[in-house]
């Protein structure tokens, strides 16, 4: 028999895949699954990161379409973004070539590999066909006031000389580059996504989809919603014509009022400062903006000015003093907090700096020990709020005194909307999401400025605003676009005078917001997406993509398609039925695998070295597909060799088909019902342990015969394509089929290999188009049960009956009785009662 070579049967049969579209999906059948994959960055090179990613969506695509699901698995490429840029600048390359060039290296990549990719329309995000849409869902938005401009204190990136949302800003440095981000005031264009926090909130039910647990947590927690008070605190000075509006989350805390606090931002602050304080106040506000909302909210070190100024406390009429001091920001609540240094810890940290008096209000109940109680009375109120709610008592509070904290928030907050003192208030720490990116490498925003007009919005039939190719790209403190003038000079589209297009681009994150509502047609010139394909095909049946998108791209999708919705684009509340995060493959270093930290492995030679499938199953065994492990290169020799047993295999296989025996029988149900489960787990590796078992089995036979190998190798195929196919097709098992050539009618690159002529051609019947084994119950049924032995109600032994004797009562109770076990706990004493529960239980009473 021939050895087994990997590199003379799977380009083979990758061509013959592609030729007769294999893969390529028909819409318009019904019993849809749609399997998607992260939008993939196409960064150069693609290294084993990437294929964990996407190879398990793609085992999982094969499995379900073998189940006979009409499974939808697109690919594409999220193809603008900085990476392109930074290329660009250091090695002279236009971004626009790189990134093609790349796609197309990708692309081959893949190939050897064997995804079950329906590649239908390329999809790529910086071709004018997609980006497009983006403009149009802007102008939209802007339309129903979602998209607006202002100017913002914003996160800088120094280096990439741009500014960064909130969730591309990882523990104060910036996620692409990692240099420190700063803080600048920027005009620019935002998302109005906070209008959306409340329908983003994952409720106890999971929005009735199926995600992990820490994603919805995460995002929560992200949105963070907060249900407090706006209370309102008068100048104590009547001269000063503003009031002072806080939020608070510790209404029951107002008695422990000993100072308030304006953020530097807040406009307000200047009524508050006296003419005395000016010169300080302004030296300590220009300080403060050098900082980052990081480092303002997390330095213990607390730093402040006091204004000057009073307020009064509307519930004791005592005079507070106003402070400014930065760790209270601008964006949150009114920017403004009474300080209540007894109970919130900031506020103590504060207090004790600048010596201001520290004043409790709230005690554990008496008899209630174990609170944590500071010396000087300081309770922290995330203990209050929380389990001590109704075991704590209110002191130095007027009316309020020994009311429990949860009574007092709800009589308090009652008093201030009865009498108008403030109003009771939802309020989320979400932040709008900034768009603008002074980049190239982009979807220019559809905007024109006019100096008569203002903003200007390209019309829709102008669109797309092309990204024109010739550009300075090298940053300079304005935006590259800015540096084509030909692009950049335009006619006011109002009133026809020279104007100029906005030279910002989007953040790509707008890309991967709904690219996969594009992908069930990305040549559609009409709209972004039929709605009527959308309601057949979406939701996403199963998500498969990194833990890092939590903050991002999960949350930024999810706000998409209640826009859409909201447009009566869709039904849909959310895009995804299943999330599943796959893990992190490190390098062998132990290190997460990435291009700087040169610890990145090449698949081109590993698929070189082992083959495709060798390479795929070690992927998808080498650790839980959730896991975090690190790749080691000659592991794969493991897989490569059970292939390489699954070949020879061949060789047993009897001429004449014989029946199979009763343990034969029985491993190969279990397998399938095995593996069946485990796949749809997303257990990869069980999976896979499931069929070397089985593999070991039938090395050892003498005879294979062809129902089990046949069986085995449909279990195999959604892990190693080729070597299962080769092997099927040499078994004659398959039938020449008719199949319609293009499946769903849509042109496609390689369909000048048919014979477009004739509307059917033969086909050849590939095993990943046959059906899933299904296994039968009566072959898993062990032979022997386990029977529980109780004495008065306590176990005292476990035995192991004959599957045939069970019924017979007699039998077992007397096998009960002279067991070991029992005799000694009988100890000479003789049963009053036995209770025989057929197959499980029996109970001897003494
Ligand atoms: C007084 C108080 C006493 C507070 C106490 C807490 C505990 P969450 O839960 O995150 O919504 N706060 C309000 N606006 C702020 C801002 N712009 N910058 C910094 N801190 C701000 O937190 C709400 C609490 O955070 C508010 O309730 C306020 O402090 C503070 F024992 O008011 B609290
Ligand atoms: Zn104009």
């Amino acid at each position: 028999m021939k050895k087994y070579i990997p590199s003379e049967l799977e380009p083979k049969w990758q061509k013959k895949w592609d030729e007769s579209n294999l893969y390529q999906t028909d819409l318009t059948k019904p019993n849809k699954f749609y399997v998607l994959a992260e939008f993939a960055y196409p960064s150069g090179d693609l290294h084993v990161g990437h294929w964990f990613t996407w190879a398990g969506a793609d085992i999982y695509a094969r499995f379900k379409r073998m189940q006979g699901y009409n499974v939808f698995f697109p690919n594409g490429f999220d193809s603008f973004g900085l990476p392109a840029e930074g290329a660009a600048i250091k090695r002279g390359i236009h971004p626009k070539d790189w990134t093609e060039a790349n796609i197309e290296k990708m692309k081959e990549q893949y190939q050897t590999m064997g995804p079950s990719f329906d590649f239908y329309g390329d999809l790529a995000s910086h071709k004018p066909n997609y980006y497009k849409w983006n403009q149009w869902i802007f102008l939209r938005m802007l339309e129903k006031g979602i998209v607006y401009q202002g100017k913002y204190l914003s996160n800088w990136c120094p280096i990439d000389q741009t500014v960064l949302a909130n969730e591309a800003v990882e523990a104060g440095k910036c996620w692409r580059c990692g240099s420190e981000v700063i803080q600048k005031e920027i005009n620019q264009w935002f998302f109005k996504i906070t209008d959306y926090a409340e329908q983003l909130i994952w409720k106890d039910d999971g929005n009735g989809v199926d995600w992990p647990q820490a994603v919805m947590e995460g995002q929560n927690n992200w949105i963070g919603k907060s249900e407090g008070i706006l209370l309102t605190f008068q100048a104590e000075d009547n001269k000063i014509e503003a009031e002072v509006e806080v939020f608070t989350t510790a209404i029951d805390t107002v008695f422990g009022v000993t100072f308030l606090v304006i953020s530097p931002e807040n406009q307000l602050l200047s009524k508050y400062v006296v003419p005395d304080k000016k010169y300080e106040v302004d030296v300590y506000i220009k300080a403060s903006t050098k900082k980052s909302e990081l480092e303002r909210k997390e330095n213990k070190e607390k730093s402040g000015v006091f204004t000057g100024s009073y307020v009064i406390n509307p519930f004791n009429s005592e005079k507070v003093p106003v402070w400014v001091a930065d760790y209270v920001l601008a964006g949150y609540g009114t920017g403004s907090v009474m300080g209540v240094p007894g109970h919130d810890s900031r506020d103590h940290e504060f207090a004790d700096k600048f010596g201001l008096e520290i004043k409790p209000v709230i005690k554990p109940k008496e008899g209630v020990t174990s609170a944590k109680v500071a010396a000087d009375g300081f309770w922290d109120y995330s203990e209050i709020k929380g389990e001590f709610s109704e075991k704590s008592v209110l002191f130095n509070s007027g009316d309020y005194d020994s009311l429990t904290a949860k009574e007092a928030k709800e009589k308090i907050s009652k008093y201030i909307e009865s009498n108008q003192l403030g109003s009771i208030k939802t309020q989320y720490h979400l932040h709008d999401w900034s768009v603008s990116r002074q980049r190239y490498w982009g979807t220019p925003v559809p905007i024109i400025h006019c100096d008569d007009c203002g903003n200007v919005p390209v019309s829709y039939e102008d669109l797309p605003v092309e990204l024109p190719y010739e550009v300075d790209y090298t940053p300079k403190g304005e935006p590259p676009l800015a540096s084509n003038k030909d692009w950049l000079n335009v006619k006011c589209p109002k009133c026809g005078g020279e104007a100029k297009r906005d030279a910002e681009t989007m953040d790509t994150f707008v890309d991967s917001s709904w690219y996969f509502f594009r992908y069930l047609d990305p040549m559609l010139e009409s709209a972004a997406f039929e709605p009527e394909v959308a309601r057949e095909i979406m939701p996403v049946d199963i998500y498969f993509g990194g833990a890092e998108h939590t903050l991002g791209h999960t949350l930024y999708s999810r706000f998409f398609t209640k826009f859409f919705k909201e447009l009566g684009m869709t039904k849909l509340d959310e895009y995804a039925k299943k999330r599943v995060n796959h893990g992190i493959v490190l390098g062998p270093d132990g290190q997460k695998m990435s291009k700087s930290r040169g610890n990145v492995i090449n698949p081109d030679d590993e698929v070189k070295k082992f083959g495709g499938d060798a390479v795929r199953l070690h992927v998808a065994f080498f650790m839980p597909y959730d896991g975090v492990g690190p790749w080691i290169s000659e592991r794969i020799w493991g897989p490569f060799h059970f292939l390489e047993r699954v070949w020879g295999l061949q060789e047993k296989l009897g001429s004449e088909a014989q029946k199979l025996g009763k343990e034969d029988l029985k491993i190969m149900h279990r397998t399938i019902k095995k593996v069946t489960e485990d796949i749809s787990e997303v257990k990869f590796n069980t999976a896979i342990a499931g069929l070397m078992e089985w593999l070991n089995y039938l090395s050892k036979k003498k005879v294979v015969e062809i129902e089990e190998f046949k069986n085995f190798l449909l279990l195999l195929a959604p892990f190693a394509p080729h070597i299962t196919e080769e092997i099927w097709q040499t078994l004659g098992v398959s039938k020449v089929r008719k199949v319609p050539k293009v499946p769903n009618g849509k042109e496609k690159d390689s369909v000048d290999t048919f014979d477009t002529s004739k509307p059917f051609d033969t086909f050849f019947d590939s095993i990943h188009q046959q059906s899933w084994p299904k296994f039968d119950n009566q072959y898993l049924e062990e032979e022997e049960v386990n029977i529980v032995v109780q004495i008065n109600g306590k176990v005292r032994e476990t035995l192991k009956i004959q599957k045939d004797i069970v019924s017979d009562s007699k039998v077992v109770e007397k096998m009960a009785i002279e067991s070991l076990k029992v005799q000694r706990s009988l100890n000479g004493v003789s049963p009053k009662k036995i209770i025989y529960i057929p197959g499980k239980i029996i109970s001897i009473v003494v």
